[in-house]
């Protein structure tokens, strides 16, 4: 038997593909993203991160997910190497992309992965008003850089939408929700930047990633693990 049976008795799954997953997790919206926006059929399996299976770490070496596997063909983890696996297998319009623009979209899907983490770093680490702040203004200063980027509208390639928006659309909704909850700006007025974020978001495929309870889920989630940035949420301009 190999791994990817293994995980899809344990859960009982009947599809080829199964993804292992978490309810609000960034990194695993973007592969709920790129299964949808290629038509794929597949099973979402949600774990509890706080308690982890044993097994996971038979998958992912760092215990984290997304986690796919694919039934007669093996396991993958991290969502970069995910959705690029799956985009470069699924996706026909992907074989007539050029391997220079291939590796183009690889650099802003990493870029994206950067300030995805800043924004982990914001909620697992930033335990004072000081660091909470300093956060917040390194965040911004990575997306103001992309504010100033040759991107096109109204997806990053133009019209069509690409692996690069499915690994944005998380870090859109991060920004969406933190500008709103903290007041706080990220990204100034006038950018064309708002145009490609609205449409990400609009789209099916990235609305319906994540759970309708999401603001609240997400809110819960931070509440433990960072006190005083749930305050912060709670009471913007309280200080
Ligand atoms: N680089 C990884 C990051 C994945 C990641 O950090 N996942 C988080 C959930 S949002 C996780 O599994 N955390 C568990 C842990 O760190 O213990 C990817 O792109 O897949």
């Amino acid at each position: 038997m190999n791994f990817s049976q293994g995980i899809n008795e344990r859960y009982s799954s009947t599809k080829s593909l199964t993804l292992i997953g978490h309810r609000i997790c960034p990194y695993v919206q973007r592969v709920v993203i790129t299964l949808e926006e290629l038509g794929l059929d597949y099973d979402k399996v949600d774990i509890n991160l706080s308690e982890k299976p044993p097994w996971l770490k038979h998958y992912s070496p760092g215990e984290k997910v997304p986690v796919l596997t694919e039934s007669g063909s093996g396991v993958l983890f991290d969502s970069e190497v995910i959705c690029e696996y799956l985009y470069n297998k699924y996706d026909e319009q992907r074989y007539s992309v050029k391997s220079l623009e291939k590796a183009n979209h690889q650099a802003w899907c990493k870029y994206s992965s950067e300030i995805l983490n800043r924004f982990a770093q914001l909620i697992y680490s930033a335990k004072d008003n000081e660091a909470i702040d300093r956060q917040l203004f390194d965040i911004r200063a990575s997306i103001q850089q992309l504010t100033i980027s040759n991107f096109k509208t109204p997806y990053f390639s133009g019209d069509q939408f690409s692996i690069v928006d499915a690994h944005f659309a998380p870090l859109f909704r991060y920004i969406c929700f933190f500008g709103e909850t903290l007041s706080y700006d990220f990204i100034g007025p006038r950018s064309h930047l708002l145009v490609w974020i609205k449409k990400v978001l609009e789209r099916n495929s990235v609305a319906s990633s994540v759970p309708v309870s999401y603001n609240r889920e997400l809110t819960d989630l931070i509440m433990p693990l960072n006190p005083l940035l749930y305050k912060r949420i709670r009471s913007p301009h309280e200080r």
